[in-house]
C-alpha cells in the first residue's frame, strides 16, 4: 500500500513538473532575423541626385516595406511577423535591388530549419504574384541572420529612436526623455561642456566651427554621450577636428566642423546616429523641428546637467532677413528657426548641437546646427542655424559618409 502511494505521488509530481516545463518553454520566444534580397524590375530610377530621384527612393523604400508587410501579415506566419526594414536600395540596370531585414518572433520550442523553410516558401509564393511591385522572381533570396547581426544592422540605420514620444517643452524647454535624442553629444574642453554635437557615424560628429575659436587642438577635447553630462553614458577622446576652411571668427558664415573621436562607439538604443539629408532636400518654412542641448535656460545662465529639448518652427529667409529681424546678417548656408515672439530658443552651450526634423517614416534628419543669435529667446531675434543640406557635400568630402 505504502509503495503504491509513493509511486502514485511521485507520478503526480513528475507529471506536474512536466506540464510546468512544457508551459514555461512554450511561453518563451526568440527573435529571428532574416536578410531578404529582391530586385524590382521595369523601373527606371535616374541615378543623378536630383530632387526627383530622392522622392522616388523614399517612395520605393515605403512601397517595399509595405509589400513585405503585406506578404507576411497575410500569411500563416502572421502571428509571428514583427516588422521589416529596408537597409539598402541599389539602382541596377532597369531596376532596383532591395535589401531588407525581416524580424519574426517564434516560440523557442520549434526548430529553426522548419521556420526558415516556412518563411522561404511564403516569400517565394507571394513574390510570384505581387500586387504592388514588379519583383524579378529569380532574384528573391533569403538568408537567416544571427540575432546579434540582425540587431546591429537595424541599429546601424540612422535617425531611429526607441523612446516613446513625450513632448516636453533649452530656453524655455523641458528635460528630454532617455534615449529620445540618441545622436546628441557634449563636446568638452578640459572636461567642461562647451558645445553640443551630433553623431553621424560610429566615429564622426558634426558641430559648429565657432566651438573651436579658442582652441582647435584635439588633445584638449573629449566627447560624451547620454542625456546627462554627469554621469556620462560614454566618453571618448577627440582625435581630429576639421573646421570649415572658410570659417573666419568672428564672422558667422560657414559655422560648421566635423570631429573624429576614438575608439568608435557601438550603436545602442541610447547612442545612435542621426541621418543627414540629401544635398537636394529642402525644408519648408513653418515646418516643425526640434532642438536639443545642455545650454543655458536664459542669457548668462549656466550649462545644465540634463539634456533639454524644444519644439521650433523653421522661419523663412524672407521673414528673417527683414530689417527689424537680422537683415543682411543672414548669409547663404544659414537659416532661422524659432519664433519672432521669442521664448523658445537655443542659448549659450547649445551651439554646435542638433536641429532635427522627422520624415513620414519617423526617421530623424539633422537639418541645422545651432550657430548664433542675439541673446536668447528675445523678440525678433530667433536662433540662427547652419544649413546642413547646404554643407552636405562638404561633410561627405571630409568623412566619406
Ligand atoms: C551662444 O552663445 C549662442 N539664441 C547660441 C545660440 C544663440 C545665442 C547664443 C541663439 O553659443
Amino acid at each position: 500500500m505504502m509503495v503504491l502511494l509513493l509511486v502514485l505521488s511521485l507520478t503526480v509530481v513528475a507529471v506536474a513538473i512536466g506540464l510546468l516545463v512544457h508551459f514555461l518553454a512554450s511561453g518563451e520566444t526568440v527573435m529571428e532575423y532574416y536578410h531578404i534580397i529582391f530586385k524590382i524590375s521595369d523601373l527606371q530610377i535616374s541615378s543623378n541626385s536630383g530632387q526627383n530621384s530622392m522622392y522616388q527612393f523614399k517612395e520605393l523604400r515605403e512601397m517595399s516595406e509595405n509589400l513585405v508587410d503585406e506578404i507576411f501579415i497575410d500569411s500563416a506566419l502572421r502571428k509571428h511577423y514583427i516588422k521589416n526594414h529596408v537597409v539598402r536600395l541599389t539602382p541596377e540596370e532597369a531596376g532596383v535591388k532591395v535589401d531588407l531585414i525581416v524580424v519574426f518572433q517564434f516560440p523557442s520550442t520549434e526548430q529553426r530549419a522548419i521556420r526558415e523553410r516556412k518563411v522561404y516558401s511564403i516569400l517565394n509564393q507571394k513574390t510570384r504574384n505581387p500586387r504592388a511591385l514588379p519583383i524579378h522572381v529569380s532574384s528573391v533570396q533569403l538568408k537567416a541572420m544571427s540575432s546579434s547581426a540582425g540587431k546591429l544592422t537595424i541599429q546601424a540605420c540612422c535617425g531611429k529612436r526607441v523612446a516613446p514620444f513625450i513632448l516636453n517643452r533649452i530656453m524655455s524647454g523641458d528635460i528630454a526623455a532617455k534615449a529620445a535624442w540618441p545622436w546628441q553629444a557634449s563636446l568638452q574642453h578640459n572636461g567642461m561642456h562647451v558645445c553640443g554635437a551630433s553623431l553621424i557615424s560610429h566615429t564622426w560628429l558634426v558641430t559648429a566651427a565657432h566651438c573651436f575659436k579658442n582652441d582647435a587642438n584635439p588633445r584638449s577635447w573629449t566627447v560624451s554621450f547620454g542625456t546627462t553630462i554627469n554621469p556620462p553614458l560614454m566618453k571618448r577622446n577627440v582625435k581630429r577636428i576639421i573646421v570649415h576652411e572658410r570659417y573666419n571668427f568672428p564672422e558667422q558664415a560657414d559655422d560648421i566642423a566635423v570631429v573624429q573621436f576614438s575608439p568608435r562607439v557601438t550603436f545602442t538604443d541610447d547612442i545612435r546616429r542621426v541621418c543627414l539629408p540629401e544635398a537636394s532636400e529642402s525644408f519648408q518654412p513653418n515646418s516643425t523641428v526640434y532642438i536639443t542641448g545642455f545650454g543655458a535656460l536664459f542669457y548668462g545662465g549656466n550649462t545644465l546637467n540634463y539634456l533639454q529639448e524644444a519644439r521650433l518652427k523653421i522661419i523663412s529667409d524672407d521673414v528673417c532677413k527683414q530689417p527689424h529681424v537680422y537683415g543682411n546678417q543672414i548669409k547663404i548656408g544659414m537659416f532661422c528657426a524659432g519664433y519672432l515672439e521669442g521664448i523658445y530658443d537655443a542659448c549659450k552651450g547649445d551651439s554646435g548641437g542638433p536641429l532635427v526634423a522627422k520624415d513620414l517614416n519617423d526617421t530623424w534628419y539633422l537639418i541645422g546646427i545651432v550657430s548664433w543669435g542675439t541673446n536668447c529667446g528675445q523678440k525678433n531675434s530667433p536662433g540662427v542655424y547652419t544649413n546642413v543640406t547646404y554643407y552636405r557635400e562638404w561633410i561627405a568630402s571630409k568623412m566619406g559618409l
